[in-house]
C-alpha cells in the first residue's frame, strides 16, 4: 500500500541552548575527574532521556540537598537554585559544582542589585518552577512578589511605585511577557528593568522559528518533556497560531489517531531536547508517510559559556 505524502517542516534553530549543553558537560567532566556517583541536585535538565543517559554513566539524582552523602560532589542543575543551597553545601564541606546557565545568574545578580538599592521586585514567572524557586532564593523574603498573568500585573500592590523594579524568568512566552510588561509600565512609569526582558537568546529564538514554519504548517510536533517550560512555550506558540500541537518526549509519545493525515507537519525541540530524540521522531514518520523533509534556514548561534575553572584546570 503506497504510503500517504507528508511535507516535514523542521524549525531551526531548534534544540540544545549553550546552557544545556555546558550543564550536561559539567557532569560528564565531574563524573570523569571524581568517578561515579557524583550527585546532581535536580534534573540537570528538564529531559528524562539526558537524565538517564548520566545515570547509566553514574550520575545520582536527587531533589534536596540531604540526600546527598558526605563527601560526594554535587552539581547544581541548569536552573539554578536559591543562595541557601550552596551556603549549606559549604558549611557540611562538600565539593560542589553549579551548572546554573549564566544566563539565569545574571538574573540572579540583578535581583541582588535592585534589592540592595532598597528596590521592591516584581518577578514575571511561573510559580513553582526551580528557576523561580532559585532566583527568589537570592534574596531576601519579601522583596519579591510573583506575576504571573496580566490579572496579575493589573492588580498587583507596590509599597512604593517609584522604586520599583521587573526581571522575568528566561524561558517564558515572548508575547505573554510582553504584554504583562506593558501593563506593569503604563501602571508603574518608574519601573525599573532590563531593557526588553529576561527571556534567553534560546527561548526567543525557537520561539520566532516556531512561528516562521507553524504559518504553513497543519500541526506540529514539539519534542520536550512535560516540565520543561521553553519546550511547552513552544507548542503553546504553534496553538496561537491555531496549529494543533502537541509535546512529545519521543516517537513512542505520537498519538497516531490525533495526528491523521495533515500536508504538512511542524517539527521542533526544545532548549533540552537532544537531536537524536528529533532523528527519532522523523524516523517513525517516516515509516507511515512519504516525507519531504525541508528544514528552515537560520543563522547558526553562535554562543558558547565557560566551564567552572574547577573542571578545566
Ligand atoms: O527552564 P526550563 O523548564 O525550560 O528548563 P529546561 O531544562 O527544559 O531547559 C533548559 C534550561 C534552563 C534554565
Ligand atoms: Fe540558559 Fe536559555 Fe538554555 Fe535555559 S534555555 S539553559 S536560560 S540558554
Amino acid at each position: 500500500m503506497q504510503k500517504p505524502s507528508l511535507h516535514l517542516k523542521i524549525a531551526a534553530p531548534r534544540g540544545f541552548c549553550a546552557g544545556v549543553d555546558r550543564a550536561i558537560r559539567i557532569v560528564e567532566l565531574a563524573l570523569e575527574r571524581y568517578g561515579p556517583p557524583v550527585y546532581v541536585r535536580h534534573e540537570i535538565v528538564h529531559n528524562k532521556f539526558v537524565v538517564d543517559r548520566l545515570r547509566g554513566m553514574g550520575a545520582v539524582f536527587v531533589e534536596e540537598l540531604d540526600k546527598v552523602p558526605d563527601g560526594v560532589p554535587v552539581v547544581f542543575s541548569a536552573h539554578g537554585v536559591p543562595k541557601s543551597v550552596p551556603a549549606k553545601a559549604q558549611a557540611r564541606g562538600l565539593d560542589y559544582l553549579d551548572a546554573t546557565c549564566p544566563l539565569v545568574s545574571k538574573v540572579h545578580r540583578q535581583a541582588e542589585r535592585m534589592v540592595g538599592k532598597g528596590m521592591q521586585i516584581l518577578f514575571v514567572g511561573h510559580e513553582g518552577h526551580p528557576e523561580v524557586i532559585g532566583t527568589f532564593g537570592q534574596v531576601a523574603e519579601g522583596s519579591m512578589q510573583l506575576v504571573e498573568t496580566e490579572e496579575d500585573a493589573r492588580t498587583v500592590e507596590v509599597a512604593n511605585p517609584d522604586n520599583l523594579g521587573f526581571l522575568t524568568q528566561t524561558t517564558l512566552s515572548v508575547d505573554d511577557t510582553a504584554a504583562i510588561i506593558d501593563i506593569l509600565k503604563s501602571r508603574f512609569p518608574n519601573i525599573q528593568g532590563p531593557r526588553g526582558e529576561d527571556i534567553c537568546y534560546a527561548t526567543s529564538n525557537r520561539q520566532a522559528a516556531v512561528k516562521q514554519i507553524a504559518q504553513s504548517c497543519d500541526k506540529m510536533l514539539v519534542i520536550g518533556a512535560p516540565n520543561s517550560s521553553n519546550s511547552r512555550r513552544l507548542a503553546e506558540v504553534a496553538e496561537r497560531m491555531d496549529v494543533p500541537s502537541r509535546l512529545v518526549q519521543r516517537a513512542s509519545d505520537i498519538d497516531w489517531d490525533w495526528l491523521g493525515e495533515p500536508s504538512c507537519l511542524g517539527v521542533t525541540a526544545g532548549a533540552s531536547a537532544p537531536e537524536v530524540l528529533v532523528r527519532e521522531v522523523i524516523d517513525a514518520i517516516a515509516e507511515r508517510f512519504e516525507v519531504i523533509e525541508e528544514e528552515a534556514e537560520h543563522e547558526p548561534e553562535a554562543m558558547v559559556f565557560k566551564l567552572p575553572r574547577q573542571l578545566v584546570a
